[in-house]
């Protein structure tokens, strides 16, 4: 099938067409009318009649067509959404793989890269200490060797994935939906590492340490340093992993050590990664309390401000579904009548149960076929084909359902000041001749 990304264009061509959205690029449309832009499109909308009012087209509400692009040995062209610190999104179409391969893997930093490890990998010293009788100086060697090697598929997803659809905006990289990777790490259990240390009764919670400086340089601060709740640590798929698809995991993602704690925000997966303390109270390191990782109990007003004192941690992450194999803004050949789907979804620390694509801005739903996951915390296959009455815009709606039937909500739902968890149900645009 023969793509082009042509809807931005279009609209570039007579943007005066249109008032500017009330509030930020997914905020309600004010006064243009569906004729509008439908004669902005060149193209009848088929189910114009069951569009939401106000409702912005995601051909206008989302980005398509130029955005700056990385450019680095050994990854692919990922969006760049920052320099200092390096952050880097992966377009939904290069989240076909089953595992995602190194190069695809987005990359979100936030200090510095440190200079890579020159010695034998093997001679790297890690550290376990605080709340446990034992504390434990070991090189990767001896942990590899003292504990059993799994390997998993598992997901890692930032904790703001998908922020760029908040409105208002909030603080923060402004992730569409590519926040996500889905390798696979071989390492051993964090539980056995904690358990040959010996734990003490006081033992509830995490904090972990990573060797890149601080942005600034300074160093007295860590570049990020989170923690968890002891029962997350203890859990079978969280890992101290050595190898990622196989191979030494890649410099820009933690080599040689890295924490993998699947299905919860990916700062808790400390790159090159030198020590974890067990602690009696939550770990105070940077990027804890306040408004950080944290999401309001009760709903707050969007835009408001808010200390988050009252907010708490957050654990799982939602769930969501992304569409591999055609681009938002695709065009396809006049005529199509028919058009197969697939792409990945996944739930945090719950199973996906269904997948849904609507065509007619989710008046009626298509169940999709989701696969099992491989094994727990990996994402899944979804995959399926809608009918297409006729030539025009359509948008392509994918929404994915938990294993305890909770669902992608239309919008971003739990605004919140540094915006986590943003979860809405996946648009694509496509214009069908
Ligand atoms: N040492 C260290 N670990 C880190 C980070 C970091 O900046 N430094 N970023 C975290 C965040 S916010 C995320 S989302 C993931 C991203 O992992 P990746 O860059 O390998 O995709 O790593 C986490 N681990
Ligand atoms: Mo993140």
């Amino acid at each position: 099938m023969k793509t082009e990304r042509i809807l931005a264009e279009l609209f570039a061509d007579d943007p005066e067409r249109f008032e500017p959205p009330t509030w930020s690029r997914r905020g309600a449309l004010k006064g243009a009318s569906l004729a509008a832009i439908g004669a902005a499109f060149g193209a009848a909308m088929p189910f114009s009649s069951r569009m939401p009012r106000g409702l912005l087209p995601a051909a206008l509400a989302q980005a398509s067509g130029d955005v700056p692009v990385l450019r680095m040995d050994g990854k692919a062209p990922l969006i760049l959404l920052g320099e200092r610190p390096l952050v880097a999104e992966t377009p939904e179409t290069m989240l076909d793989d089953d595992v995602t391969p190194a190069d695809k893997m987005f990359v979100r930093n936030n200090g510095q890269i440190p200079e890579r490890f020159a010695a034998d990998p093997k001679t790297w010293r890690f550290r376990l200490d605080g709340e446990v009788n034992m504390p434990l100086d070991l090189t990767l060697g001896e942990l590899e060797s003292r504990f059993e090697l799994v390997t998993l598929r598992l997901q890692m997803e930032c904790g703001g994935n998908g922020r760029s659809a908040f409105v208002p905006e909030t603080r923060g990289n402004q992730w569409n939906n590519g926040a996500i990777s889905n390798c696979e790490w071989t390492g051993v259990r964090l539980r056995d590492v904690i358990r040959a240390a010996g734990p003490k009764e006081g033992a509830r919670f995490t904090g972990h340490f990573g060797a890149d400086p601080h942005l600034s340089g300074a160093t007295d601060r860590a570049a990020i340093s989170r923690g968890m709740p002891a029962v997350k640590a203890m859990e079978e798929h969280t890992l101290i992993a050595t190898r990622m698809n196989g191979q030494p995991i890649p410099q820009l993602h933690g080599y040689p050590l890295r924490l993998v704690v699947p299905g919860w925000p990916g700062s808790l997966s400390q790159k090159w990664l030198t020590r974890i303390t067990l602690l009696a109270e939550p770990h105070r390191g940077q990027g804890m309390g306040g408004t950080s990782y944290r999401l309001p109990v009760r709903p707050i007003v969007p835009g408001s401000q808010n200390d988050g004192a009252t907010f708490a941690d957050m654990a799982s992450m939602p769930v969501r579904s992304v569409l591999t194999n055609l681009a938002h803004g695709t065009r396809v050949p006049a005529n199509t009548r028919r058009i197969d789907l697939r792409g990945h979804a996944w739930a945090g620390d719950e199973e996906v149960r269904a997948v849904h694509v609507s065509l007619d801005f989710g008046a009626t739903w298509h169940e999709m076929a989701v696969s099992p996951p491989p094994n727990r915390y990996s994402w899944q296959r979804w995959s399926g084909a809608v009918d297409l009455p006729s030539d025009g815009y359509f948008e392509l709606w994918h929404r994915a359902t938990d294993a305890k039937g909770r669902m992608q909500p239309h919008a971003a739902a739990n605004w919140n000041p540094q915006g986590y968890g943003a979860n809405a149900i996946g648009r694509a645009a496509i214009l069908v001749g």
